[in-house]
């Protein structure tokens, strides 16, 4: 597997020169967070950043994300210019060698906690989210296309009264089946975030919750271009999901893996509460993720996706969840789960 970590460019306090020291890394994902969404990603833009992380010796693996437009995911007549600009950008990404697209087609607010920076008992800090605190939710997260004021998240909201799940499928076939064609020829491999947390958030369609919607998106387009990111802590939320034999449904069109821990500290039938965790201490089994990982051959792109605030990482230094020294330990015990299956594998 390219074991990989997301860089949000020269600004982040994460530094690359850094994250090259970590054994094992071998990729960056990254994306081109000054572009306005809906616009195209220029072919020079790219090189730029990609000629960046080339610098450090280490290769841009996956972009997470190109920005979908709400104009495609409402479903607006204005849709089709942000479809084709979004198309180009794909385009234009592969003519830089780069092959797998990370995207979500989450409404309005892409991941979602109520709290950045909660003290766990040994002095580290990470983010939880508590339904009943979401009302108090306003601005963004790190790598959110948008920062709303209270008053522009409601209209946001309220621009989804008329559009069901149903619906809401509608507007990612739409999409899919205008780009899936031009990925293939592209030889790009898209793949698509779930919904995090998985389940409905100010009344807003959440669709991408399940195995049973990753069969369905896979019908909606039946290529492998029409793939998936794997993200453990966002399916993972779910007691419900069944995350070894979900790798197993996707299979190989599972194009990237997100490998992160969680704790559920309260679950209802609407949604669930959790913080999350170590990577190795959550209560999702990520040795048996791994193992279902090597067992269907993914030699993909992985990161160690979020981490907590530890080894002095103060308030305000860095991106909440996206610190330096817990993703770096992440990707350690991850190797490591790797390594020690593969080992098995061979051996048997
Ligand atoms: C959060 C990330 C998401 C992800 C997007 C993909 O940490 O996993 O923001 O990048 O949903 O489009």
């Amino acid at each position: 597997m390219k074991m990989s970590f997301r860089w949000f460019g020269p600004e982040d306090k994460a530094n690359i020169a850094h994250i090259r020291q970590i054994p094992g890394m071998v990729g960056i994902v990254s994306a081109l967070h000054h572009v306005p969404n809906g616009a195209v990603w220029e072919r020079a833009d790219i090189a730029k950043r990609k000629a960046e992380i080339e610098a450090h010796n280490l290769k841009w693996t996956v972009i997470e994300s190109i920005p979908v437009h709400e104009d495609i995911k409402r479903g607006l007549p204005t849709r089709d210019g942000y479809i084709e600009a979004w198309a180009q950008s794909m385009e234009n990404a592969a003519a830089e060698g780069i092959d797998t697209i990370c995207y979500n087609f989450m409404p309005v607010l892409d991941w979602t906690r109520t709290d950045l920076r909660y003290a766990l008992p040994d002095g580290s800090k990470t983010l939880i989210y508590i339904h009943k605190d979401l009302e108090k939710f306003n601005g963004s997260l790190p790598g959110w296309e948008e920062a709303y004021t209270p008053e522009e998240l409601q209209k946001a909201i309220d621009a989804y009264k008329e559009i069901d799940a149903e619906k809401y499928w509608e507007h990612l076939e739409y999409f899919l089946t205008r780009v899936v064609p031009r990925a293939e020829k592209a030889g790009v491999k898209l793949a698509i975030h779930p919904d995090d947390p998985p389940f409905t958030l100010f009344g807003l369609p959440r669709i991408i919750t399940c195995a049973d919607s990753i069969r369905r998106l896979f019908k909606l387009v039946d290529s492998k271009a029409n793939g998936i990111t794997f993200c453990t802590g966002s399916y993972g939320i779910l007691p419900t999901n069944n995350l070894p034999e979900m790798v197993k449904i996707a299979g190989d069109r599972l194009h990237f893996a997100h490998l992160r821990n969680i704790i559920r500290t309260r679950v209802a039938n609407d949604s669930v509460d959790f913080e999350e965790s170590t990577h190795y201490g959550g209560e999702l089994d990520l040795a048996a993720v791994m193992k279902a990982l090597v067992d269907i051959g993914f030699e993909g792109p992985i990161r160690p996706d979020h981490g907590r605030a530890i080894f002095s990482e103060s308030e305000g230094e860095g991106k909440p969840g996206y610190w330096l020294h817990d993703r770096a330990l992440g990707a350690q015990y991850l190797l490591g789960l790797e390594r020690a299956f593969k080992a098995l594998k061979n051996a048997s």
